[in-house]
Formats: C-alpha cells, sequence, structure tokens
C-alpha cells in the first residue's frame, strides 16, 4: 500500500508528463505548420513517449493498489520563434522534470518506500537520455545556425524518428 506522500506526489507526477506529452504535441503541430515535418515527427514520437511515462506511473500507483487522481492538464505555449527556441524550451522543460524525478526519490527515500525507490531508478536515467537527446539537437541547430540547405538536412535526420513502446523501456 503506497502512504500517502507518496501517493499525492506520484499522481502529481502523471500530470507533469501529460503535460509533457501536451508541450510536445503543440511543438508538433507548429512545426508542420511552418513546413518542418521531420521536427514535427521527432516532436509527435517525443509526446506519445511522455504518454507511456504518464501510464507508468498510473500502472505503478494501481499496482501498488493506490488511487489515481487526475487533475486538469495547462495549456501549453503553441508557438516559438525558432526551431532553436523551441528545443531550448524544450531542455528546460527536462530539466524541470528532472528535479520533479529527483524529488519523488527523495520522498521514497524519506518515506522508506523501497519500491518506489526502485520504480523511479527507470526515470532517473531516462532523464539522462532525455536531456542529452535535446542537448545534441540544440547544438545541431546551433552549427547550422540560419542556414536553409543545415535546416532541410536535420528536418530530414529528425524524420526518421519512430515510435515503439520498446523506446520507453516496456516490452
Ligand atoms: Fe520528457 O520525460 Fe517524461 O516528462
Amino acid at each position: 500500500m503506497l502512504k500517502e506522500k507518496m501517493e499525492k506526489a506520484l499522481n502529481e507526477q502523471i500530470n507533469e508528463e501529460l503535460y509533457s506529452s501536451y508541450l510536445y504535441l503543440s511543438m508538433s503541430a507548429h512545426f508542420q505548420d511552418i513546413n518542418l515535418p521531420g521536427f514535427a515527427n521527432w516532436m509527435r514520437a517525443q509526446a506519445q513517449e511522455e504518454l507511456m511515462h504518464a501510464m507508468k506511473f498510473y500502472d505503478y500507483i494501481m499496482e501498488r493498489r493506490g488511487k489515481v487522481l487526475l487533475k486538469q492538464i495547462k495549456t501549453p505555449d503553441y508557438t516559438w520563434e525558432s526551431p532553436l527556441a523551441a528545443f531550448e524550451a524544450a531542455l528546460k522543460h527536462e530539466e524541470y522534470i528532472t528535479d520533479r524525478i529527483n524529488n519523488l526519490v527523495e520522498i521514497s527515500i524519506k518515506e522508506k518506500d523501497h519500491a518506489s525507490h526502485i520504480f523511479l531508478e527507470w526515470f532517473v536515467t531516462e532523464q539522462v537520455e532525455e536531456e542529452a537527446s535535446v542537448d545534441d539537437i540544440i547544438n545541431r541547430l546551433k552549427l547550422v545556425g540560419a542556414s536553409k540547405g543545415g535546416m532541410f538536412m536535420i528536418d530530414r535526420e529528425l524524420g526518421k524518428r519512430g515510435f515503439t513502446a520498446s523506446s520507453t523501456g516496456d516490452e
């Protein structure tokens, strides 16, 4: 059985993950609007991945016989001044999520909830990957600057990203 404090914090994280999905879906729509289909594809896959993160928390709360409480999801931004600005916003958001995950780990330690601690380890590793992959795209965008050819190449590259449940750690 989950302790109240842990259950509340895990429920809040479902909302954060759903907001992450919303934010990236909004970025995907924006990229589609400005004719960058590869960027749109990357963000759409990211939105799906965030939905899987939310469901991992959802399933875990259920498994521990806790109560899932879904709250209102806030409205994300819908436009960014450049692809670089969007990815910088994504990195800032991921850094915020990393802090949240670390905070959840802290609670699990304080509450002596070893099962939750082990469950959260997957997210600790995932955040390292998430920040690194967004940072990599930021660096590539900085490298090409205003070059249309460079932007086209990155767009083509990001268009290759697919989404599979296994990319989230689920088989
Ligand atoms: Fe982007 O990792 Fe979940 O939120």
